[in-house]
This record gives C-alpha cells, sequence and structure tokens, in this order.
C-alpha cells in the first residue's frame, strides 16, 4: 500500500485516539466505491435514486443542525493571535488539540476510518499539493472521490517521503457544541469534528485549497483564490480566460457555465468552463497570472438551478451525482427542488424528511421549503457539457480579466473598471455583500466580504492584502480588474438586471476594456461602461434601466466610506499603507476634490 513512514505513524496514531473498529484505505478503484454506496444504502445513509432517470445518483440527508458551513466555529490555530488575525477565530494550538482531542476519543468505536490519499490539481504537477484525509463518514469519502483525484495514484506520487496536508475528520455526535474546524497552518494540519456538511468536512474544499495552501501560496508567491475561472471563445476562435470572486451563493457556479443568450451564441461567442469555486494562480514564464482548478467536481447549490438559470448544470448532474438535503420523492426515487423545471410531485418529502407540498408554513407562519436553501449537488467536472478541453492543464490559463462581485440591492453598479491594480486591491478589500444560505448566520445582513475571502483566508488579512500588492508588482501583464453586481433592485425589490447568460453582455465589455476598444465613462469609483459600448443584441434593454444600474448617489457611497473606513482600521498598523491611500483617493474624488 504505502511504505511512507510519516503517514504511517500519522495513520496510527489517530487510530489510536479515535479507536475505530477497522481501518479502509481508498483506492480509488470503482469495485470499492460501489461496495460503499451499496453499504450506505443498506444502512440509509443514502438512497439510491432511479436507475433510469438519474443513473448513479443517490440522495442523501443530513442532520438538521448540519446544513451550512459553521464560520463561528472554524478556526486558525497559529501559535500567535495576531498571525491569525481580526477577521479569522483564533485558538491556540495546544488548547485546540486539546478540546478537539477530548471529542475524537473513542468517537469511531463502532465505525470504520476510511484513509484517503488525495490531490488538489493533477497528479504529478508542480503545482499540485496532496493530502490525506481520515474520516469516519462514508458520505464524506464518495464526495472526495468526486471532488478530488483520490487513491493509489496520490500514494504512489507520495512516495516514501513527499509532503502531505493531514486532515483528520470525524462526524462524532454531530453536536453543535462538539463541532470544530480547527487549522493548524504551521503544522500543515486540518482538524475538523462534529460536522459532515461540506465545507466543514471535504477538507480538501475551503480548509486545504483556500485555508491552508494560501497560507503556502503567500510563502511560496502565488494565489489560492475563492474564484471561478471561465474562458470566452470571440467568434474569431480567440479565447480569453477570466476569473471571479464572488461570495458563497452569490453566482460563481451560473456564471462558470454561462450559455450564451441565442443571439450571441449565433455571432459565434462561446463559454467555455474551467472551475466554479476554487483557483490557484501563478505567474508564469510569459509574466502573466495563470490559474488552475485544484477540484475535479462541483459542490453546488441545487435551488434555482433549473433549465433557463443554468442549463449546463442541469445536464451535469444527470448521473454519477449526489443530492444532499434537496426533497425527494419516494414513488418514483426522484428529487426535487425550489427553481427546478417542473411543479413538485405528490407525495414528496422535504430535506428533513416530512411530507411537504408547496405553501407549507411553520408553526410561525414562515414558508417551509421543499429542499433546503442551502442544498447541494456534487457532481463530477468532466460531465459538464462546457467543460474546457484545458480544465486540467497543468499549468492552468492565462487570465486576461479579474471580475469581483457581490450581492447588493443598492449602490453597487452593474460594472465598474478599476483604475489600476492597487486601487483594485482596495476595491477588493472593501467589498460587501449581503449574507447567503451558504453559511450558518442571519441571511440579507450586509458585512465586508474582502475578495470573497472572508470566511476562506487561513492567515491575517492584512498580510493576505500585502500579498495581493505584492503580487500585482510580480506580474508584468497584468489582468484588468472589475467590480460587478447582478443584484441590484428596483424600489419593488425586482432585480433590475436579468443576470445569468446576460452577464456574458458584461464580460464582453471588460473584456474589450482588456483589449482597449470599448467606451467608458470615468467616475469617483471606476470607469463605467456607456450604453453604447456593450453588445446589446437580441435584448432589448432601456437606457434609461442601464441608467439605474449605474446611478451614483454620493451620499450613500461617503457612508459606505465611513463603514470601510472601520473595517480597514480594525487591522491597525498591519494593513498596508496602499489601501489608506486608496481610502483617501476615493474620499477625495467622491467630494470632487481631485
Ligand atoms: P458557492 O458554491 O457557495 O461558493 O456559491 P456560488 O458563488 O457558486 O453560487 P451559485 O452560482 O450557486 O449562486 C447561487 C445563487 O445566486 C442562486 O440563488 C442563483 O439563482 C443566484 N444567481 C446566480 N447568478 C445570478 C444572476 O446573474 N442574477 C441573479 N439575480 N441571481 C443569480
Ligand atoms: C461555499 O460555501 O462557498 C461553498 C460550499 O462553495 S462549501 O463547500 O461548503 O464551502
Ligand atoms: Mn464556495
Amino acid at each position: 500500500m504505502t511504505e511512507h513512514k510519516e503517514l504511517l505513524t500519522w495513520v496510527r496514531e489517530v487510530k489510536e485516539m479515535c479507536q475505530p473498529d477497522k481501518v479502509v484505505w481508498i483506492d480509488g478503484s470503482d469495485e470499492q466505491r460501489r461496495a460503499l454506496l451499496a453499504e450506505a444504502c443498506k444502512t440509509g445513509e443514502f438512497i439510491e435514486l432511479n436507475r433510469e432517470k438519474l443513473p448513479g445518483c443517490y440522495y442523501h440527508r443530513s442532520a438538521l443542525n448540519d446544513v451550512a458551513r459553521t464560520e463561528g466555529l472554524t478556526y486558525v490555530c497559529t501559535s500567535s493571535e495576531e498571525d491569525a488575525g481580526p477577521t479569522n477565530n483564533w485558538m491556540a494550538p495546544e488548547e485546540a488539540r486539546d478540546k478537539a482531542t477530548a471529542i475524537f476519543a473513542g468517537s469511531m468505536r463502532g465505525r470504520t476510518m476510511y484513509v484517503i490519499p488525495f490531490s488538489m490539481g493533477p497528479i504529478g504537477s508542480p503545482f499540485s499539493k496532496i493530502g490525506v484525509e481520515v474520516t469516519d463518514s462514508i458520505y464524506v469519502v464518495i464526495n472526495m472521490l468526486i471532488m478530488t483525484r483520490a487513491g493509489n495514484a496520490v500514494l504512489d506520487q507520495l512516495g516514501t517521503d513527499g509532503k502531505f496536508t493531514r486532515c483528520l475528520h470525524g462526524k462524532a455526535e454531530l453536536d453543535l457544541k462538539k463541532r470544530l474546524i480547527l487549522h493548524f497552518p504551521e503544522d500543515n494540519t486540518i482538524w475538523s469534528v462534529g460536522s459532515g456538511y461540506g465545507g466543514n468536512a471535504l477538507l480538501g474544499k475551503k480548509c486545504l485549497s483556500l485555508r491552508i495552501a494560501g497560507y503556502l501560496a503567500r510563502q511560496e508567491g502565488w494565489m489560492a483564490e475563492h474564484m471561478l475561472i471561465l474562458g470566452i471563445q470571440h467568434p474569431d476562435g480567440q479565447i480569453d480566460y477570466i476569473a471571479g470572486a464572488f461570495p458563497s451563493a452569490c453566482g460563481k457556479t451560473n456564471l462558470a457555465m454561462l450559455v450564451p443568450p441565442d443571439a450571441l451564441a449565433k455571432k459565434g461567442y462561446k463559454v467555455w468552463t474551467i472551475g466554479d469555486d476554487i483557483a490557484w494562480m501563478r505567474v508564469g514564464p510569459d509574466g502573466r497570472l495563470w490559474a488552475c482548478n485544484p477540484e475535479t467536481g462541483f459542490f453546488g447549490v441545487v435551488p434555482g438551478t433549473g433549465s433557463k438559470s443554468n442549463p449546463n448544470a442541469l445536464k451535469t448532474l444527470q448521473r454519477n451525482s449526489l443530492y444532499t438535503n434537496t426533497a425527494y420523492c419516494p414513488d418514483d426515487q426522484s428529487v426535487w427542488w425550489e427553481g427546478c423545471d417542473g411543479p413538485p410531485p405528490a407525495n414528496l418529502l422535504d430535506w428533513r424528511g416530512e411530507p411537504w407540498h408547496p405553501g407549507m408554513v411553520d408553526e410561525h407562519g414562515k414558508k417551509l421549503h421543499g429542499a433546503h436553501p442551502n442544498s447541494r449537488f456534487t457532481a463530477p467536472a468532466a460531465q459538464c457539457p462546457s467543460i474546457s478541453p484545458h480544465w486540467e492543464d497543468p499549468q492552468g490559463v492565462p487570465i486576461s480579466a479579474i471580475v469581483f462581485g457581490a450581492r447588493r440591492e443598492r449602490l453597487a453598479p452593474l460594472v465598474y473598471q478599476c483604475f489600476n491594480w492597487q486601487h483594485a486591491v482596495y476595491v477588493a478589500a472593501t467589498m460587501v455583500s449581503e449574507r447567503t444560505a451558504a453559511a450558518e448566520g442571519k441571511r440579507g445582513e450586509i458585512r465586508h466580504d474582502p475578495m470573497a475571502m472572508l470566511p476562506f483566508c487561513g492567515y491575517n488579512m492584512a498580510d493576505y492584502f500585502q500579498h495581493w500588492l505584492d503580487m500585482g508588482k510580480r506580474i508584468t501583464h497584468r489582468p484588468k480588474i472589475f467590480r460587478v453586481n447582478w443584484f441590484r433592485t428596483d424600489d419593488d425589490d425586482n432585480f433590475l438586471w436579468p443576470g445569468f447568460g446576460e452577464n456574458l453582455r458584461v464580460l464582453l465589455w471588460c473584456l474589450e476594456r482588456c483589449h482597449g476598444h470599448a467606451g467608458a465613462i470615468k467616475t469617483p469609483i471606476g470607469y463605467i461602461p456607456t450604453y453604447d459600448s456593450m453588445h446589446w443584441d437580441g435584448l432589448d434593454f432601456s437606457r434609461d434601466t442601464f441608467g439605474d444600474l449605474h446611478a451614483m448617489y454620493i451620499e450613500d457611497w461617503l457612508e459606505e466610506q465611513a463603514l470601510n473606513r472601520q473595517f480597514l482600521a480594525q487591522f491597525g498598523s498591519r494593513l498596508p499603507h496602499e489601501l489608506w491611500y486608496e481610502h483617501a483617493a476615493r474620499d477625495h474624488r467622491l467630494r470632487g476634490e481631485d
């Protein structure tokens, strides 16, 4: 199996602590995967879905208290609290280990412990990172087999002394009071206990590929970002690649799988998907920024996925996929969710397993959902109709533009271009978004979410800003940077912008700005498009509404400036002075003083 001494020793130590009945190494074979699926169906952890309609698909319901990431229980455990910074929860490494050990101790009695060697990025690529996740959850194993490259080939790559991230996961009692998601960046170790939910439990994802990888990336001179990657093919066949950072449940999966509106498709525009959640980016020998997707699957938001909003996602998840916390129809073993194509079938069970029909309310009169708002699909990326032929290229794809998007009903216009890299770092660092169902907490409440990385930065956010500034100096051919917002509403709360496929029009404007030939107007916050600089083929969109989408209310921006000042101030002297410079410069521009 393996002669990697450090790995064998670690697995033995974990076994002694958790006391599983047996240990099974995940080899990556189809045979083993099938056996695990059969076992999960026997215990009720999985339900096999209709073999004709949804071949190879399974349904899983989580515990009621385990439906989203728990940011309040997620910690960065560096030896100094300063190194975690004011935006992370911090716990001293020793205390964290003691607390978690008490929960892990004996927690796998009567269970099997699975050992999953996995690679983030193609196996053997110099840019990939290897992890080994130990878990007592078959659900985690099956997810990891979709989301990562896992099995014996990774052990071979690891050899007898390769480096790997130790990823320990246990369900324990799935008790909120005994749940901890702990990162030990100085030790290249992750401990997660008490949750089976995606971002808490699939440790290759946010824990390794963003928090730990981000920590390493800063030391090694690259970037680990919460970004989608897509390619836009122009009518002449040229392809431009764009990376986009949006907070959780704010549109990355949808944008990554964008289907061009008919009129633009007819002209020859085409969109290619590379990744929908995580981008690892490096400076290439040509001085450009190159991005790759370290994952092999999509762990996407289910509600709202329909043939209008995201037909590519819908096609991707027709086979070999997992559905977690959607509604379930026992009559024909199918799944249903809000925003899917058809009406709900009779005899539906909601995500909790209770009989459900539309219009149901709880005892407080609050609407009950059939599918949990954060119900998720896990689907192989290779099955996506728009997947790019380059999605597994080890060196990645060259990035022409970066877009930062967040969810704002007001203030943020549809799109604006930043003046330069340093200005863009300020714009991204002070990005504000409304909370979504992807994490526990009050939905709709606004908060600063710098670079869409607030919950995912594994070290002091001020140092992360500095890293962004430093990277800008190292990239000789810098991507142009834009801020977008698909979510601006009118006074009746209707979205002003149709979004989804129509977002291509905004991306085309961005790319034409990169190539230097689209019209724009300079404003205090950046360059906004003129109506006539946009492609409107096939869309009847009024000049007035376009104006509303970009309307600037100076008073509101000055209020926002006050919030930004407060946000930046919490980093004290660790904050790069360039950000204060940009803050003051925007203030001056807003007051008409420049
Ligand atoms: P994570 O997987 O949590 O990181 O999220 P994500 O950024 O991939 O989010 P996703 O694409 O799944 O978007 C989720 C929500 O955004 C759904 O409710 C979508 O309907 C909504 N959404 C996505 N794109 C648009 C858009 O262009 N306009 C509007 N109005 N809503 C959108
Ligand atoms: C997110 O919350 O940003 C996700 C889902 O992409 S999770 O895997 O839970 O992080
Ligand atoms: Mn995400």
